[in-house]
């Protein structure tokens, strides 16, 4: 079937570790999308134009809807594809929680480990291009020496928090809620593919940990849905032929009196702090989204999660 307004697009590239969070949901769900592969560093002029500044990467196109996260990608993917649902077991909602662990404290010891451990220029990622984009999306000095120093006691508390998943499936179960493989398990998952695929020498600590490795095994079997190719050129004359199909909505619970028409920035509050301006199109307790044009794709809707986001009045 040719793609379309409905189709599934992420905006990723293969060795993106919060790619494969988002895959490994459309593996649950047993979806079919198309990856449309984006640079590993800037520029990315079709992604801009699609998120109106946001340049992390995964972000999911669905026509003229344009979401920007894991976060509220897979939020999105719950609520258009409810069945199989990612909370399983006894999991309604702190799943989003363990994702907010992985994101930031598992994934900042990973990245240490990996990088740090690596040696000098092992890797095609650690050129000098690759470097100073790192430099610009953090705003801190891309030091591979205090990566390699701070390396070693990273594992120490990679290996820690790894212990809590090994605890948590030592009585056996198949997934981390139970039967079931959830948003608990791609979120869990994810770091543990990026070693794999960049520094292996790092996944060594999984001999001490036979539930995790044995469930690191299911993780990846369940796979990635059915997915094809998209070219950058076709993602975007999708989003300009389509009409974003979020509904106008004033929140009356908004904290700060957001309301619809609003002029906001939107900006992640940890990395990558590229500020995004529209007008507010609808919110929720975990939801903002905003509308904006670009002559590229025409009008879209640029969807972001409030967890780890600021929205301000512009
Ligand atoms: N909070 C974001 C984090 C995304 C993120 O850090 N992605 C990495 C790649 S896996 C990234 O964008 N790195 C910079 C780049 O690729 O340009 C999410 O959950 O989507």
């Amino acid at each position: 079937m040719p793609a379309n307004a409905q189709s599934i697009i992420l905006h990723q590239y293969d060795v993106s570790p919060f790619s494969e969070k988002v895959r490994v949901v459309l593996g649950i769900k047993g979806l079919e999308w198309y990856a449309c592969d984006e640079p590993v560093i800037m520029p990315k002029p079709e992604l801009v134009a699609l998120t109106g500044g946001y340049r992390k990467i995964p972000v999911m196109q669905i026509g003229a809807d344009i979401y920007c996260d894991t976060q509220v990608i897979i939020r999105e993917l719950e609520r258009r594809f409810p069945s199989p649902s990612i909370f399983v077991g006894g999991d309604r909602g702190l799943g989003w929680g363990v994702g907010v662990w992985t994101d930031r404290s598992v994934f900042l010891n990973t990245v240490t480990v990996v990088f740090g451990g690596m040696a000098d220029g092992a890797n095609e990622l650690a050129n000098e291009a690759f470097r100073k984009d790192r430099e610009a999306l953090t705003g801190r000095p891309f030091d591979a020496n205090a990566m390699k120093m701070a390396a070693p006691m990273m594992a120490e508390q990679l290996r820690a928090q790894l212990d809590w998943l090994e605890r948590q499936l030592d009585d056996g179960r198949a997934y981390i809620m139970g039967a079931q493989p959830g948003i608990a398990d791609a979120s869990a998952y994810y770091n543990l593919a990026f070693i794999r695929w960049v520094y292996p020498t790092a996944a060594k600590v999984l001999e001490t940990l036979p539930y995790v490795a044995a469930w690191e095994k299911r993780v990846k079997a369940v796979g990635h849905g059915m997915r094809h190719e998209m070219g950058r050129g076709e993602a975007l004359d999708i989003a300009k032929a389509a009409t974003s199909t979020e509904k106008p909505h004033t929140d009356p619970n908004e904290p700060n009196g957001l309301k619809l028409g609003d002029r906001v920035t939107v900006m992640a509050d940890d990395y990558g702090r590229d500020p995004i301006v529209g007008d507010l199109v609808s919110s929720s307790a975990q939801h903002v989204a905003i509308k904006r044009s670009d002559e590229r794709v025409g009008e879209v809707v640029v969807h972001f999660p409030r967890v780890g986001f600021f929205v301000m009045k512009a």
